[in-house]
């Protein structure tokens, strides 16, 4: 770190599906972030602490802009509202598959656009067409095409968010990785296995919450609780002689062990809670937060 070390916390905002947790776990260089082909998969903040060279940025991934339709939509929106307010620069991701794809006005939608400096960024240029390309270009000329899976337009992607972040000290030390624990990050390892291997609305109604992690043991114990909503998707995801919530828990098991390096026993409940997506009460003891209108 020199005297004209550069640090920012940049938050990540853009519409469901745009691609913003992949470009998360691509700076990281490690699967943190749940990603998935179905849009609202992020419900809450992501970190991670990337450091290159002089700059350091804490990227804060978020649940995609929409609009609200129950209490858990609120809260993933506040969970938006709170990372662009706490940021020093707001990195907006233009879907770019989509010629049509909102800007960043749907900002908007939080509250009065903020006034840090706003890099955007326009995403998956391995796959967009170039008719699409130009479309996007001409209504965003200072947007940056970039794809997370190839790395095409990575480096200018950095380099325009390097350019804005404010002049000063690293905020983290430079191997730290993220600000969460890895509790978290095996909760969301469960969530995305759900995504993957239930169908329709089901992995949209569990809810992971990780009841145990017993540091020191081998192998890793740990014990979560998967919520649903009602009877019927508990009886799904447990599936016949409990089939389903075994293959849940193998394939979660072999990321979860990735991400912490050793072996882990995972001990996977399903429990009812009755309707907690639109249960203000039940989504606070979950952890949820709100915005103060
Ligand atoms: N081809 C291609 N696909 C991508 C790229 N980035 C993301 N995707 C795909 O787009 C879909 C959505 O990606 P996510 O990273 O989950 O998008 P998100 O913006 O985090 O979505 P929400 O969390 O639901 O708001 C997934 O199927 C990704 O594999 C990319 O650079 N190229
Ligand atoms: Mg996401």
């Amino acid at each position: 770190m020199t005297n004209s070390s550069r640090c920012a916390v940049v938050a990540v905002v853009g519409p469901p599906n745009a691609g913003k947790s992949t470009l998360l776990n691509r700076l990281a260089g490690q699967h943190l972030a749940i990603v998935s082909a179905r849009p609202q998969s992020t419900r809450s903040r992501v970190t991670a602490i990337i450091t290159e060279g002089d700059t350091q940025l804490v990227i804060v991934d978020t649940p995609g802009l929409m609009d609200p339709r129950y209490h858990l939509h609120r809260a993933m929106q506040s969970e938006a509202w709170e990372a662009v307010d706490g940021a020093d620069v707001v990195l907006f991701l233009v879907d770019g598959t989509r010629p049509d794809a909102p800007g960043p006005d749907i900002l908007r939608s939080l509250g009065p656009l903020p006034s840090h400096p706003m890099v955007v960024g326009i995403s998956k240029a391995d796959v967009n067409d170039d008719e699409t390309k130009a479309a996007l270009s001409l209504r965003f000329p200072q947007g940056v095409h970039f794809s997370a899976r190839s790395e095409m337009g990575m480096p200018q992607l950095f380099e325009a968010i390097r350019s804005v972040a404010p002049i000063g000290p690293f905020h983290y030390p430079d191997d730290d990785l993220s600000t969460q624990p890895m509790r978290f990050f095996v909760a969301e390892a469960l969530r995305e296995v759900a995504f993957e291997l239930l169908e329709e609305e089901l992995p949209y109604a569990v809810h992971v919450e990780i009841d145990e992690f017993r540091e020191g043991s081998r192998p890793l114990y740990i014990r979560a609780t998967l919520h649903v909503e009602r009877d019927s998707q508990k009886r799904i995801l447990i599936g016949a002689k409990g089939a389903q919530i075994r293959a849940i828990g193998q394939a979660a098991r072999a990321r979860i062990e990735t991400l912490v390096g050793e072996a882990v026993y995972l001990d996977l409940w399903v429990k009812v809670l009755h309707n907690w997506r639109r249960d203000m009460a039940a989504l606070q003891r979950l952890g949820f937060t709100f915005k103060q209108e």
